[in-house]
């Protein structure tokens, strides 16, 4: 039974099973294929967030909702809103989720958005597998959300992998093309984004960037079957796993974050627990009893 937590949003919808420690997040403007507009980030972030800080959520499923009421077309994500596109980025608009603030540095500040790279960085680094769920068009700053994902699935039939940045004079120069070259090689991430060429589900699987391609009618069940598999293993083994994989391409930040853990894990044992006491009692710490291990 799903748990629907829609209400406080308009541009997604957030979903958790009863009993199960997966979320789901979807895209809810199939009338746009999908885009996001700044307030449509802004709950992204918000739903990414919340889903990263419970304890019994495990994965997070990343998908678009559909199809169009207008002409039946499924989307994962149509990326950036072309019509709400400013000077220097994205721009709230009076009706959406308008920046209310007076202060006009506030809104000058606010005006241009691109802050869906916050977003990147969120599933990047969130402790739990996030997974691209496309049950549609991947397209621009959309397709870069799936190559950051850290699995994709693909509707077999409906899916479409497609980069327009430079069609729109936008470039996405980090995980979107970077990252893509070390899931494709440099040819293929070059051909993607000079090309501007549609990439079926199949050829996004041949290409090594997306996982599997799966009936359409099944392409949600599949999904929480991965979900459960691996929210079924230790927590802890998939976060170093997932820094593990971060760590060589995210230079001292994926080392400060792999670190991080190792630090909690060593904190964890008695010699941790020693260094602490003897400074809370005001003595010398004494680590004679913990072997210098080989
Ligand atoms: O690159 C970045 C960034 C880089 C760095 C930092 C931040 C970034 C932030 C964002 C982005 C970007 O995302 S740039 C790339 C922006 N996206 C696009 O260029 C895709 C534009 N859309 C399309 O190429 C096509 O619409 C499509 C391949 C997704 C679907 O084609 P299809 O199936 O033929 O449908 P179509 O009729 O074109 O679209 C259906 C409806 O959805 C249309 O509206 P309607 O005429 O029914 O009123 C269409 O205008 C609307 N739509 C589709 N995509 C967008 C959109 N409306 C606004 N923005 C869109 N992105």
């Amino acid at each position: 039974t799903p748990v629907d937590g829609s209400d406080e949003f308009d541009d997604i919808t957030y979903h958790r099973a009863v009993d199960s420690p997966t979320v789901r997040i979807a895209f809810d403007r199939p009338e746009t294929r999908n885009a996001f507009r700044p307030g449509t980030v802004d709950e992204l972030y918000a739903a990414l967030d919340h889903a990263r800080k419970q304890a019994d959520v495990g994965c997070v499923l990343l998908t678009g909702n559909g199809p169009s009421p207008k002409d039946g077309g499924w989307a994962f994500c149509s990326g950036g809103d072309q019509s709400v596109r400013g000077e220097s980025g994205y721009e709230y608009r009076e009706g959406d989720q308008a920046d209310e603030s007076e202060d006009p540095l506030v809104r000058e500040a606010k005006a241009g958005r691109l802050h869906i790279l916050e977003v990147q960085r969120l599933i990047r680094f969130m402790p739990k597998p996030v997974v691209a769920v496309v049950p549609g068009w991947a397209v621009g700053g959309g397709h870069s959300l799936h190559v950051v994902c850290d699995l994709t699935l693909a509707s077999e039939e409906h899916a479409k992998f497609l980069q327009t940045d430079p069609d729109v004079a936008s470039f996405d120069g980090g995980f979107g093309s970077a990252y893509l070259a070390k899931q494709v090689g440099q040819k293929k991430a070059r051909e993607v984004f000079f090309r501007g060429k549609t990439y079926s589900a199949e050829e996004a699987v041949g290409m090594g960037m997306a996982n599997e391609a799966i009936p359409h009618e099944d392409l949600e069940s599949v999904a929480l079957e991965w979900a459960d598999e691996m929210t079924s293993k230790s927590p802890t083994a998939m976060r170093m796993l997932k820094y593990a994989f971060n760590m060589t391409d995210d230079g001292l930040v994926g080392q400060q974050v792999f670190a991080g853990e190792a630090t909690r894990l060593a904190y964890m044992t008695p010699e941790a627990r020693e260094g602490r006491d003897a400074f809370l009692e005001g003595r010398e710490q004494d680590f004679s009893g913990y072997p210098w291990h080989y």
